[in-house]
């Protein structure tokens, strides 16, 4: 192979890894991001963010909101939110502010009402609590392998239709009637459903991962009734407590997860402390389920 071949095929660097939790997260130690990282090094925090699904750096309070979308283009395509403004300033940064009612406590996997629906997202920590607002994420990989092999077999089969337009209030009890409103609103501009496996097959690392999450509206061919009892049952495999990891931030951490095998929950314990997170995600590609077929976007195209 000639230098240049090996130029444009970068060696993944060997990082300073360390795992948090014995199923999912681990942190990076000793490199500082921003859009001039070197092939090689990026290129190892990919590798890595399949193998463990969500990756942590700690102390990246250089970062701002131009260096962190210009990061984020070395691993990916940055995309807006469908329905949110993008920040001031930004092409496609979301701030969650706790203050305005920004508060993600419920499960689920980042805009999941669209087909391709975005591979990463990557959150800083713009001002971080002194106490709680911890953020905890689940391997959907490890749910799924927990399933007896019956259970998997009904999974591998069902389809969900995942939509924008869910049950605000009754997920934000705490948070006030206006605000939630005012949110709804925004987040539900265009009304989308999308139909995706129950099991989606990992573009990367071909592992099989339980789809789910808030956006679920039902599963397809079942009652109500039924998509409910079904759902809370395959649900409650991802979010136990063996398949998670738990983040403590301080101000300047960065989180980045695989959106494609993960589930995350905002803990929202920290009453009226200030608390802001700034978002960027990347743009993904259509899921697969384990029959080959490929999700559908069936409202808000
Ligand atoms: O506030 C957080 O920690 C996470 C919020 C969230 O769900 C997201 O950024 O996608
Ligand atoms: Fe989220």
């Amino acid at each position: 192979m000639s230098n240049a071949a090996l130029a444009v095929q970068p060696v993944a660097q060997a990082l300073d890894i360390h795992p948090v939790a014995g199923r999912i997260g681990a942190e990076i130690r000793g490199i500082k991001l921003s859009g001039n990282l070197d092939a090689a090094t990026v290129e190892a925090i990919q590798q890595a963010l399949v193998q463990y699904k969500v990756v942590f750096f700690r102390e990246q309070t250089h970062l701002d909101d131009q260096s962190q979308e210009a990061f984020a283009h070395l691993l990916g395509e940055p995309i807006a939110h469908p329905t949110v403004p993008v920040r001031d300033g930004t092409r496609f940064l979301l701030e969650l502010d706790g203050a305005r009612g920004h508060r993600a406590n419920s499960w689920h996997t980042d805009v999941t009402f669209v087909d391709a629906y975005p591979k990463a997202s990557i959150l800083r920590s713009v001002l971080s609590p002194a106490s709680g607002g911890d953020t905890v994420w689940a391997n959907t990989a490890s749910a799924y392998n927990d399933l007896t092999p019956e259970l998997r077999a009904l999974a591998d089969n069902l389809w969900a239709v995942h939509s924008n337009e869910y049950d605000y209030a009754a997920r934000k009890p705490d948070v006030s009637v206006e605000k939630l409103e005012e949110y709804r609103k925004v987040f539900t501009s265009t009304v989308y459903e999308t139909e995706h496996p129950v099991v989606r097959v990992h573009p990367v690392s071909g592992e099989k991962n339980l789809l789910l999450g808030h956006f679920v509206k039902r599963l397809k061919g079942y009652s109500q009734a039924d998509s409910t009892q079904l759902f809370n049952l395959l649900q409650s495999h991802v979010t136990r407590l063996e398949n998670t990891v738990r983040w403590r931030w301080s101000t300047g951490d960065v989180a980045i997860w695989d959106n494609r095998a993960t589930q995350h929950y905002a803990v929202d314990d920290y009453g009226t402390q200030e608390r802001i997170v700034r978002r960027v995600t990347l743009k993904g590609d259509v899921p697969v389920g384990v029959q080959g077929h490929r999700s559908q976007t069936i409202k808000g195209l």
